[in-house]
């Protein structure tokens, strides 16, 4: 079963704009890259990481990482990431390879939406000259695409539904979540788009044909929440459009993913001292480089790094899970002296878990059984008792003690 706090992040969008580019950067995983549509079909599954700084340092230990890994201060928590098949202009009636497409993002908990914003490439991903297409009409079409598709699952027995929920006082929200459960939407969910689309839910016979797609379209926002990555970034004709990008309602990270890739794979052959998210490398081999390579680096610097801070490819993933998601990083430990499981290793997990968490639920997530014979738990920080309601906050490194043992 998964995890409860796993969360499947989903790299989507046209043909040809980068997504496993951006999937193979973080991921390192061997795909098929090229300048054409349809590259990808058959999706990619694979392990990325989102960074936050480890709280070693700050209480001046050592670690000895189980869970996740520790670059020189980062710790990296893997996360799993998905990357589709493009999706074309009437993918929801099947154009393209669209039901394939849709069935995979069901899963998908967030969605990355990859859009070139050189304008590179036309709607159905085809090169065409930069700057030609807008990419903000990939970013309409997208929204449609998945709204038309839940649409379509809703739409058949809508008024049946409707009519049943009233006649025979039933919720609406069980009635849906049945409906939707295939597609990863929870009744929370549910009750929240009727909520802020202000429809009445109990009264869903008297909804307006305009009532029920705005109330789909708040749903798409709330259970698949998206962000942009304007990817090539390198290309003269990106900044523009990346102004535009900006003022839509989504967070927007300008990004070039064939960079990162560049430096992941320099990183991992030790050519460069690069960790995913940094600002800036160091060449560790200038003899291992030629001239190429490091004209390639020099450009990778100046054109990416110094001009957007980052690649990009982090600062969309990190987005993802602690501003879309807001989840927070949490590090258990045993021993609260040493900061380390039963073993003795130091600062061996951290869990990503929705903000909201209590002392109580972070037990149940560790282990049902931990959850069950909870007494109370401690903060590592001041070493005080903290009640099972109490909500944890990012970077808390928390010791549970139970009825059987401490964890
Ligand atoms: N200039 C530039 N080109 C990029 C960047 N990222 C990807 N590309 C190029 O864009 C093309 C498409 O990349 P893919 O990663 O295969 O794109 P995709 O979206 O997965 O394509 P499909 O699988 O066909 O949907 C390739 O030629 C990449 O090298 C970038 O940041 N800048
Ligand atoms: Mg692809």
């Amino acid at each position: 079963m998964q995890k409860p706090y796993r969360r499947l992040l989903g790299v989507i969008g046209k043909p040809n704009t980068g997504k496993t580019t951006f999937f193979s950067a973080a991921t390192l995983a061997p795909v098929e890259i090229a300048n054409y549509p349809f590259t990808t079909i058959k999706p990619n599954r694979g392990v990325g990481y989102v960074r936050t700084p480890c709280v070693h340092e700050e209480f001046k230990v050592k670690d000895n990482p189980k869970n996740s890994l520790c670059l020189n201060g980062a710790r990296l928590i893997p996360v799993e990431l998905i990357d589709v098949a493009g999706l074309v202009p009437g993918a929801w009636e099947g154009r393209g390879l669209g039901n394939q497409f849709l069935d995979e993002i069901r899963r998908a908990d967030a969605l990355v939406h990859v859009v070139d914003a050189s304008g590179g490439t036309d709607c159905e991903g085809r090169l065409c000259k930069p700057g030609e297409h807008d990419p903000l009409e990939d970013v309409k079409f997208l929204e449609r695409e998945i709204d038309m598709w839940m649409v379509s699952i809703l739409k058949k027995d809508w008024a049946k539904i409707a009519r049943t929920a009233e006649a025979e006082s039933k919720e609406i929200y069980r009635m849906l979540e049945e409906r939707l459960s295939g597609l990863g939407i929870k009744r929370s969910h549910i009750f929240e788009a009727a909520r802020k689309a202000g429809l009445n839910a109990d009264k869903p016979t008297a909804w307006s044909e305009e009532d029920f797609f705005h109330f789909v379209e708040t749903l798409r926002r709330i259970s698949k929440p998206m962000l942009i990555v304007a990817n090539k970034i390198d290309l003269p004709t990106a900044e523009a459009n990346l102004k535009r990008l900006k003022k839509l309602n989504y967070i927007v990270i300008p990004c070039c993913a064939e960079a990162e890739l560049a430096l992941r794979r320099a990183a991992e052959k030790q050519l460069i001292d690069y960790k995913p998210g940094d600002c800036n490398f160091k060449i560790l081999k200038p003899e291992k480089l030629s001239p190429s390579q490091f004209k390639a680096l020099k450009t990778i610097r100046e054109k990416v790094l110094i001009k957007n801070g980052a690649t990009g490819v982090q600062s969309a993933i990190n987005s993802v899970y602690f501003k879309l998601l807001s989840m927070i990083a949490l590090y258990p430990v045993e021993d609260l002296e040493h900061l380390a499981d039963h073993s003795g290793r130091v600062l061996p997990d951290v869990y990503l878990v929705p903000y909201g968490t209590t002392a109580h639920q972070f037990a149940y997530l560790i282990h049902t059984e931990l959850g069950e014979s909870f007494i109370y738990a401690v903060d590592a920080r001041d070493k005080k008792r903290i009640g099972e309601d109490t909500v944890l906050r990012d970077r808390d490194v928390i010791s549970i003690v139970s009825a059987k043992k401490r964890t």
